[in-house]
């Protein structure tokens, strides 16, 4: 991100309701991954941005306008915030093609099915309650309150800028928090898109404010922000630590969904067409650049050579090119540092031992030249302690690993730092079932892959971070219970001791 002064397309700070520039002046340039020219300045902010921002969203918390609405009522503006966002979704999912370089019917289809989380939250508005407690005190009534927590930073990657967003924004919104978003430096774009669509929806100005500029300067004033009640954030693992630091110092909760290190096991019995197709989603969609990846492929050593080549036969077959282009498979890796990170993990796999049986460097055809394409690559031969099975590449680079039996393979695919996914590949039913409890995972899939909806929640332990973000668990992140306990008798209590 390198500060520009050309004429590009001049997106703004959203901050209560209103676009605004970045009080000192300051731009940083958004770049197109596929053909690495820039496109679009955003306001590089600072904390004194980021204190108006925040001052917007508390205002806004305790205003009536956001404050005294039903809880129906703010259902229904997220029920017309998702038929605006249907509407809308082309634009969107090319402006997030344009920023990251992923393929633009993935994008366009996430676009679409924001509004699946928004009409899932905005149905829930109404349904977040306390409850009357069976208390053993007679003359007591005592019931519980489920309440907003008040103002929530969300921090937000560039790999799915505006579903990764969502997922934060609707549940809080639901339960009548309000929010200050800081999207990635590399796609603030999309989100700033979004913020017509809050406002056309009928939300009030304030309730969602987006800051832009860099993660140490922006994010960081913003997460240790003294206005801030809680933290939503999706990143790495580092900048995770980083803001948990400072949350500590404040002791205000935060959700982290970090990265993985996901095992894909596929079974001796499985249905291999389907195992090969969900191995492939598993690490080649997105161009690898997803935190659910299945990063690992744990085969059974009796089918490993035969299933190993159908996967090198597929993955040397996937057309790389322009993500706008529908018959594109693969786009290029989202940023430069991204795109050196993958080739450094692979060098560092084949001088720790690891073959490669497919792709395992830049593409040589001239027509990528522009772009930051890495090669589809498997490698075979890893052991479970090299580096490459252990830390997330986020790039389109299989392990794969062989094992004997299942109890080896619940070993090998619990033997990371990470708890994001599994994958499972069987059709023996007990087998399956067993296999989900074994594993040590926030999501399990059994003959299939990469699948998400708003109704399951989603997170994960370890290193992947912790909390849940979709299904009804996310109603429980975003809000605080108060227990209330009225005397219904005259009697006077003792003062000295405590009532149990
Ligand atoms: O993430 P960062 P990066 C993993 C993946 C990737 C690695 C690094 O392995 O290679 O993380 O990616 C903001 N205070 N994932 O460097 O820096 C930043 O501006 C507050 C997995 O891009 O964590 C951006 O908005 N905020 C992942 C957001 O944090 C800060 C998706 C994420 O950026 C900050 C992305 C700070 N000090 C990367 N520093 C997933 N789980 O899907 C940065 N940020």
């Amino acid at each position: 991100m390198a500060s520009v002064s050309t004429a590009l397309h001049a997106y703004r700070l959203w901050i209560g309701g209103a676009w605004e520039d970045a009080a000192s002046g300051a731009t940083l340039q958004s770049e197109n991954p596929m053909t690495g020219e820039a496109w679009a300045s955003i306001p590089d902010a600072d904390a004194e941005d980021v204190d108006r921002a925040v001052a917007a969203a508390r205002a806004a918390f305790t205003d009536p306008a956001w404050a005294g609405l039903t809880p129906s009522a703010r259902g229904v503006l997220l029920l017309r915030l998702a038929d605006i966002i249907e509407e809308h979704a082309p634009e969107l999912g090319a402006v997030e093609t344009r920023d990251n370089g992923k393929l633009l019917k993935e994008m366009a289809a996430q676009a679409k099915a924001l509004a699946r989380w928004y009409r899932f939250f905005g149905g829930l508005a109404d349904k977040i309650e306390g409850q009357v407690t069976a208390i053993d005190q007679p003359t007591v009534f005592n019931y519980t309150l489920r309440e907003p927590v008040g103002v929530i930073a969300a921090i937000a990657p560039w790999n799915s800028p505006l579903l990764l967003a969502t997922w934060k924004l609707a549940p809080a919104l639901a339960a009548g928090n309000t929010m200050v978003v800081k999207p990635s430096e590399f796609t603030s774009a999309s989100i700033l898109e979004l913020m017509p669509l809050f406002e056309h929806a009928g939300f009030p100005p304030g309730v969602v404010n987006v800051v832009t500029g860099t993660g140490g300067r922006c994010g960081a004033a913003l997460t240790s922000h003294p206005g801030i009640d809680r933290i939503a954030f999706t990143g790495g693992p580092e900048t995770a630590i980083a803001i948990a630091r400072s949350a500590a110092e404040r002791l205000i909760p935060a959700t982290f969904e970090l990265g993985g290190k996901s095992a894909n096991i596929v079974f001796e019995d499985a249905q291999l067409e389907a195992a090969e197709a969900g191995v492939l989603a598993g690490i080649f969609a997105a161009s690898g650049q997803t935190c659910i990846a299945g990063s690992r492929l744990l085969v059974q050593r009796s089918i490993q050579a035969e299933f190993v080549a159908r996967i090198v036969a597929r993955a040397r077959a996937i057309r790389l090119g322009d993500p706008t282009d529908p018959e594109t498979q693969m786009g290029p890796a989202a940023n430069p540092a991204q795109l050196e990170k993958i080739k450094s993990f692979v060098a560092d796999a084949v001088a720790d031992g690891a073959t490669i049986a497919a792709g395992g460097g830049v593409p040589r055809d001239p027509a990528l030249a522009g772009g930051l394409f890495h090669e589809p690559t498997v490698l075979t031969g890893v052991r479970p302690e090299m580096r490459i099975a252990q830390e997330e590449v986020f790039g389109p680079v299989l392990a794969v690993i062989d094992f004997e039996d299942e109890a080896d393979a619940v070993r090998i695919a619990n033997d990371t730092r990470y708890g994001l996914a599994a994958g499972v590949w069987t059709l023996d039913v007990k087998r399956a079932h067993r296999m989900a409890r074994a594993l040590r995972a926030g999501t399990v899939w059994v003959n299939t892959y990469r699948a998400v909806a708003p109704m399951s929640p989603f997170g994960g332990s370890g290193m992947s971070g912790h909390g849940r973000e979709s299904g009804l668990e996310a109603i429980r992140e975003v809000t605080q219970v108060k227990s209330v306990w009225i005397e219904l008798s005259d009697t006077v209590q003792d003062p000295f001791t405590l009532r149990l």
